[in-house]
C-alpha cells in the first residue's frame, strides 16, 4: 500500500546539488544534441535519470511510457513543437494528476514564455542553462509535485472512506440488509427508473407474525436473532441484482421489485413467506401458530401512467394490503 511521505529536499542535498528522491526521472526534450547530452551529464550528477528525446513525438512517447517526475522542453522542436507537446501532456492528464513542465527557452523571448505557461508549462530556464538555477528549480518542481501526489493519495483515501461510510449509513446494524434510509433511495431511485423506462415497480411490506409474543416469551436477544435470520431468508428468495429487501423498522420488512408485474411480485411474495415458514423456527407463545411467521402485503404501480403519484404512496398501499393479510389470519400474501 501507498503511503504519504514528507517534504522532500533537505539542507544537505541542497548544498551538494543532489536532487531529493530516489533518482527522479527527468525527460529532457531538446533536438540539439549536444545541449541535451550535456543537461544529461548534469542530471546524472545531481543523482536523476535523465530521459532524451529529441523531437516532440518521441518525447511524447517517452512521456507516456516511462511517466518522469519532471520534464525540460524545449520550445523549438522539429516536427511539433514543445507548446503543442505541453498542451498534449496537460491533457492526458486525470484531474489531481500532474507532472511539473520546465520549458527551455533560447532567448528570453517574452511571447514564447508566456505561451508555453499558457500551454500547461510551469517555469522557465533561459538558455544556455545555468546548472545552479536547474538544481533549484528541479528541487523546487519535485518538492510540489511531492505534495500534489500526497493530495492526489489523499483525495482518494476521503472517496473510499465516504463511499465506505455511505454503504454503512444505508445498511442495518442488527441484520446486515439495508435499512430505512437505504430503502428510501432506493425506492426513490427504482421509481424515477421504471417511470423513465416505463417499467412496472412492486413493493412488498413484510411483518412478522405475532412477534410481541415470541419477544415476550424467549426474550429480546432470541427475538433478534430471529430477525437476522428472518431478514438473511428474505434477502435470499431474491434472485434479480436490481431487487432489494431493507429492515423497514422494528420486525417489519420491505422488498422493492424493479420492472416486476403483479404475477412477479406475488410469485416472489409467496416465496419469501414460504421461505420463512420452511425455517420452522418455534414459536412457543399460546394462541399462536407453532412456528415464526410472516404476512406479506405488496403493492404494483406503473410510475410512467401516474406523474402525479409520489413514490410513498406505494408504501400505504403495500402497508393497506398487509394489513388485509393480518386480517385474513396471517401467514399469507395479499397483493
Ligand atoms: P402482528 O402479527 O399483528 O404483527 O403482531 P406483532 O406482535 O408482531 O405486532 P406488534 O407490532 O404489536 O409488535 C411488534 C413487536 O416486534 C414489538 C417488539 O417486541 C418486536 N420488535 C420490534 N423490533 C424489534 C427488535 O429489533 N428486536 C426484537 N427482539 N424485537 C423487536
Ligand atoms: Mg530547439
Ligand atoms: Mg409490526
Ligand atoms: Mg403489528
Ligand atoms: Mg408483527
Amino acid at each position: 500500500m501507498d503511503t504519504l511521505t514528507g517534504p522532500a529536499g533537505t539542507r544537505t542535498e541542497a548544498s551538494t546539488g543532489r536532487l531529493p528522491g530516489s533518482e527522479p526521472k527527468v525527460l529532457v526534450i531538446e533536438d540539439t544534441v549536444t545541449s541535451a547530452a550535456v543537461l544529461a551529464r548534469h542530471l546524472e550528477k545531481m543523482g536523476c535519470t535523465p530521459l532524451l528525446a529529441h523531437d516532440g513525438e518521441g518525447g511524447l512517447e517517452l512521456f507516456f511510457r516511462e511517466n518522469p517526475d519532471v520534464v525540460l522542453l524545449d520550445v523549438i522542436l522539429p516536427g511539433i513543437d514543445g507548446i503543442e507537446v505541453a498542451r498534449r501532456i496537460r491533457q492526458s492528464e486525470r484531474p489531481g494528476e500532474w507532472t511539473p513542465i520546465i520549458f527551455l527557452t533560447a532567448r528570453s523571448d517574452d511571447r514564447a514564455i508566456e505561451a508555453g505557461i499558457e500551454a500547461g508549462g510551469d517555469d522557465y530556464l533561459a538558455k544556455p542553462v545555468s546548472f545552479v538555477v536547474l538544481a533549484a528549480k528541479l528541487r523546487a518542481m519535485l518538492r510540489l509535485a511531492h505534495a500534489q501526489q500526497n493530495l492526489l493519495l489523499l483525495t482518494r483515501r476521503l472517496d473510499e472512506a465516504n463511499q465506505k461510510l455511505r454503504r454503512l449509513t444505508n445498511l442495518d446494524g442488527l441484520t446486515g440488509i439495508a435499512n430505512r434510509r437505504g430503502f428510501d433511495d432506493k425506492l426513490a431511485r427504482e421509481w424515477a427508473r421504471c417511470r423513465r423506462e416505463e417499467r412496472p415497480l412492486a413493493l412488498l411490506m413484510i411483518d412478522v407474525d405475532h412477534f410481541k409474543a415470541f419477544n415476550d416469551s424467549l426474550g429480546h436477544l432470541a427475538g433478534d436473532d430471529t430477525l437476522k435470520i428472518v431478514a438473511a431468508t428474505i434477502a435470499g428468495s431474491l434472485q434479480r441484482p436490481g431487487d432489494m429487501a431493507a429492515r423497514y423498522g422494528g420486525e417489519e420488512f420491505a422488498v422493492v421489485l424493479p420492472n416486476t408485474d403483479l404475477a412477479g411480485a406475488r410469485h416472489i411474495a409467496e416465496r419469501i413467506r414460504e421461505n420463512v415458514e420452511k425455517l420452522r423456527i418455534p414459536h412457543p407463545a399460546q394462541g399462536t401458530a407453532e412456528h415464526v411467521t410472516i404476512s406479506v402485503g405488496g403493492a404494483v404501480a406503473h410510475p410512467a401512467k401516474l406523474p402525479a403519484m409520489p413514490a410513498n404512496r406505494l408504501i400505504d398501499f403495500a402497508d393497506a394490503a398487509l394489513y388485509q393479510a393480518k386480517k385474513a389470519g396471517r401467514n399469507r400474501v395479499v397483493i
